[in-house]
């Protein structure tokens, strides 16, 4: 009952607005997404959202509302003296989002499966919203293979645990394949922006494997079960390198999927944590991953600096 998703990816409208590929949508009275707390009823989702131009996305609350001012700091946008940011989604007790001009700043848990229900939810926000071309940027950590951390990941390929560039889901109890495509022109505009002068990181282009797990999925040997040696480990992780595996995490097959699918601009940029040829734990100290956090989040400030003209 396999079979490679034989639709074509999804294009846009001829003004750049998102196309929904779901018939059901328009014949509803309301829509709400109800894990950001919004809806098209409830909520003036043209007059909230029309000009969002960027939706970038993480894992951490936190990190994406620092993403949020630190972007508001970059781009220039300002605020009355005195307010703050608002959490757009609070009241879903599940993401937040922030919004700052053109930019979308939004969490998405960890894993799939919350980054799946996402996606679903913000790509029809872009649809009410009728915003135009969006582009979206997953801004993320990882665990390198042969990098250390500190070093920022473009991802070219996002790759399942059986390393095929595909995402395989459960539609009506019937598995279906969406091909894990990221936009190659975006990677390559990324890559292009990477800062060369300063050697305290590199920014590299690679392949990712996306799991379902970060303990035995990944092949480490400090989950509560591990039932492998570490010579198993190391010849497994040897091998991923060996295939062009530069980096683990547990979004980017979805995430590449979705938006493929959906016919939406995407690029995964993502910080090593650690090498995983050299060991499991993350050991580095609380300021400095903080400080590595911000890599990927400089570079995507830089490409949404040089689309508005900023620089
Ligand atoms: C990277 O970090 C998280 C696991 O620690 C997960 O969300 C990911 O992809
Ligand atoms: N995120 C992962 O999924 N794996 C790592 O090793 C580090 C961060």
């Amino acid at each position: 009952n396999e079979r490679e998703s034989d639709m074509k990816p999804q294009t846009r409208y001829s003004d750049g607005s998102v196309r929904l590929r779901n018939p059901h949508i328009e014949l509803m009275d309301q829509d709400i997404l109800y894990h950001l707390a919004l809806g098209s009823e409830s909520h003036d989702l043209i007059e909230m959202f029309q000009d969002i131009k960027f939706v970038c996305i993480g894992g951490t609350p936190k990190r994406m509302e620092e993403f949020a001012y630190f972007i508001m700091r970059e781009i220039g946008h300002k605020i009355p003296t005195g307010t703050q940011l608002l959490d757009i989604s609070q009241y879903s007790y599940r993401y937040s989002m922030y919004k700052v001009g053109p930019v979308l700043s939004v969490s998405h848990g960890m894993g799939i499966p919350s980054v799946s229900i996402l996606l679903h939810e913000v790509i029809k926000l872009m649809y009410h919203a009728k915003a135009r071309d969006p582009v979206f940027f997953r801004i993320g950590t990882c665990g390198g293979i042969g990098i250390d951390g500190g070093n920022v990941i473009i991802t070219e390929e996002a790759l399942n645990s059986e390393l095929k560039p595909y995402h395989e889901i459960s539609v009506l109890g019937k598995k279906i394949r969406r091909p894990s495509k990221l936009d190659r022109r975006l990677r390559e505009d990324l890559l292009s922006l990477a800062h060369e002068k300063d050697n305290a990181y590199d920014t590299v282009v690679g392949k990712t494997m996306c799991t379902d797990d970060f303990y035995e999925g990944q092949a480490r040997l400090d989950g509560c079960i591990c039932e492998y040696s570490e010579k198993e480990k190391m010849s497994y992780l040897c091998e991923l390198n060996r295939n062009g595996v530069t980096n683990i995490e547990m979004e980017s097959l979805a995430f590449a999927a979705l938006t493929h699918h959906a016919g939406v601009r995407a690029a995964v940029v993502c910080v090593s944590l650690l090498d995983r040829l050299k060991g499991d734990q993350v050991l580095a100290a609380k300021e400095v991953l903080n400080e590595w956090q911000l890599r990927p989040q400089i570079l995507i400030a830089q490409y949404i600096k040089k689309e508005l003209g900023l620089i």
